[in-house]
């Protein structure tokens, strides 16, 4: 005879509550798709820049048909050579991309489904033979209204661009007053200062920040007044760097040394997470350009340690290898101040979002950011988002129907709540924008 437990015989705290309409588990894709999909999402890394920072603006369909993803997956399908390719204009080069990836193949691999998703958004037809007709569309936009036009049909609330302080073309924008966007958040990016310090100290002096190739208290002191003076203009929302998949902490470095005395003192300082995208493998073949960079392995140790010895400091962590990615979600488990996001560059694809989404999902519930779209082209934000969140999606009914198989019951507000924290909350909180 089963006993019956207390629980069945009182009203339990579910039922006591009364707020909340329980989702049956037929229902339950459709309801998780909706709120997905109706959730604004804040997108914690891109390329994107107002259209006033005119010449590093970029949208329209040569822009995407030429990404460096594509670029790459050209050479695949075609016997142009590289250096036959870069002496092509850039809508030369679209047209021969377009026809050895979109007529003469099957665009079936994520970067050129992601080229037919925006011209379907835009209702433009993605079996033309040519881009004459995307070309005019393109060229009949205003800038201004294209961007949120891209942010609504994308559900994306707030981008942070990415701010090379070392750029010369970039800075003069910031110093010319050239027009922010009041959702495009600032990031200052710094792999010069701490990849190349034998060069970024000489463009310190040039600026008026005297500093030396050794990274002495002189130099100290001036990295620090340049990164405040910056922090001061262009108020980020966190400070940024690319890291190599060699990277290691500690080691005896310039580098080390850079983050121990500068980057760590002005992220407390200031407040300011650093976020870290590890493993990079730049120019593994230099003749494609931007499309020849690779990925390594790399090492989570190194981020653990920097998490045990700067407490007082947030990290943001990105790693670009699929086989870092169970020992990050082990690393976030051991400490709060490090969050992991996104799902990057050749880990954007739905096979393995899916993977490392449930991984995460299983280890740390709902208390990380699953994506950011890294987009360089503003319209790809409409694609890398659509696709995202239908993985997202997928993976979070999964979680909710193995709850309810356990006794678990869902509601809708739960749902929109969790979205919420993913989408938006997890990184307002962490780099202390409100919510
Ligand atoms: O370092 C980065 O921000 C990388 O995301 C880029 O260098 C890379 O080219 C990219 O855009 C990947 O999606
Ligand atoms: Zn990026």
């Amino acid at each position: 005879m089963q006993a019956i437990t207390s629980a069945k015989l009182m009203p339990d705290a579910w039922e006591r509550s009364g707020s909340h309409q329980q989702i049956e588990p037929g229902d339950l894709p459709g309801e998780v798709e909706r709120v997905v999909v109706n959730t604004p999402v804040f997108d914690v890394h891109t390329h994107q820049y107002p259209p006033a920072f005119k010449t590093l603006f970029s949208a329209g369909i040569d822009d995407l048909v030429t990404y460096h993803y594509l670029v790459a997956e050209l050479f695949r399908s075609s016997d142009l050579s590289t250096d036959a390719f870069w002496r092509l204009n850039k809508s030369e080069q679209a047209d021969v991309i377009w026809e050895a990836l979109f007529v003469h193949n099957t665009p079936v691999s994520e970067a050129c489904r992601g080229v037919v998703s925006v011209m379907n958004a835009f209702g433009l037809d993605p079996h033309a033979p040519t881009l004459k007709d995307a070309r005019e569309f393109f060229a009949s936009v205003e800038p201004n209204d294209h961007v949120e036009r891209a942010m609504q049909l994308a559900g994306v609330s707030d981008m942070v661009m990415t701010n090379d302080v070392f750029n010369d073309e970039e800075i003069a924008y910031w110093e010319s007053g050239a027009e922010r966007h009041s959702k495009l958040h600032a990031a200052l990016r710094m792999d010069p200062l701490l990849n190349g310090w034998d060069k970024a100290n000489q463009v310190l002096t040039r600026r008026g920040y005297q500093a030396e190739s050794a990274v002495n208290e002189r130099s100290v002191a001036s990295a620090r007044r340049f990164l405040d003076d910056w922090i001061q203009r262009m108020k980020p929302v966190y400070m940024a760097v690319s890291l190599p998949d060699t990277f290691r902490y500690p080691e005896d470095s310039l580098r080390a040394r850079l983050i121990e005395e500068v980057v760590m003192p002005v992220g407390r300082e200031h407040k300011l997470p650093f976020c870290m995208m590890i493993g990079v493998r730049r120019a593994a073949n230099p003749a494609l350009r931007d499309a020849g960079d690779s990925v390594g392995y790399s090492d989570v140790t190194s981020v653990e340690r920097l998490c045990l010895k700067y407490s007082g400091n947030r990290f943001l962590v990105s790693m670009l290898s699929r086989e870092n990615q169970h020992e990050l979600c082990v690393a976030s488990r051991k400490f709060s101040n490090l969050m992991p996001f996104g799902c990057w560059w050749f880990l954007n694809n739905p096979s393995i979002i899916r993977e490392i989404t449930e991984e995460r999902l299983e280890m740390l519930g709902t208390s990380f950011i699953p994506q950011h779209s890294d987009a360089r082209i503003l319209d790809q934000i409409i694609y890398k988002w659509k696709h995202s969140r239908h993985t997202i999606t997928a993976c979070l009914t999964e979680s909710y129907q193995a709850l309810i198989r356990d006794g678990w019951r869902i509601s809708a507000e739960h749902i929109e709540r969790d979205v919420k924290r993913l989408f938006q909350e997890n990184f307002r909180n962490f780099v202390g924008l409100p919510i």
